[in-house]
């Protein structure tokens, strides 16, 4: 019996350490924006990346990958205002090399514009949640 229950406790620490371990270890996940078609001026409908992102779940160190033509567009992290309107005169920073990363460090919103010609208007913006 004494030997049952010493398998018994090592088991049961075992379980315990297992999931202290699935508790702390975060899953990092990678987006493609836009999947296949990428970062583009979207065709069709201004809301292709809102219909994108509402399929998602954006976690802190999640990483958004943004693939584009190099050249053609860039990505911009602006405010909620510059995104709403489309304002291209003051973004927080922009990348102009294809792929863009980004590491997803903070929760709350965040919003991406392209800030070449009227692409934002056309609706290549993204902005997205993260928990
Ligand atoms: C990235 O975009 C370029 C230019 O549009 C395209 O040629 C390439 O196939 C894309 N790569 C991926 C992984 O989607
Ligand atoms: C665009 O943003 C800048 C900086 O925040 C602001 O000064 C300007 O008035 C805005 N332009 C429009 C058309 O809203
Ligand atoms: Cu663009």
């Amino acid at each position: 019996m004494t030997t049952i229950r010493g398998m018994e406790m090592i088991f049961l620490m075992a379980m315990v350490a297992a999931l202290a371990m699935l508790g702390t270890t975060t899953a990092q996940t990678t987006h493609q924006v836009g999947e296949s078609t990428g970062w583009v001026v979207p065709p069709g409908s201004a809301a292709a990346y809102a219909s994108w992102t509402s399929t998602k779940t954006f976690r802190v160190g999640d990483i958004l990958v943004f693939n584009f033509s190099t050249g053609t567009h860039n990505v911009a992290e602006v405010t909620k205002d510059a995104f709403d309107n489309c304002n291209i005169s003051s973004p927080i920073s922009v990348s102009t090399t294809s792929p863009t990363t980004i590491t997803l460090s903070s929760p709350g919103d965040h919003f991406y514009i392209c800030t070449i010609s009227d692409h934002c208007g056309f609706g290549q913006k993204l902005g997205i949640n993260c928990l």
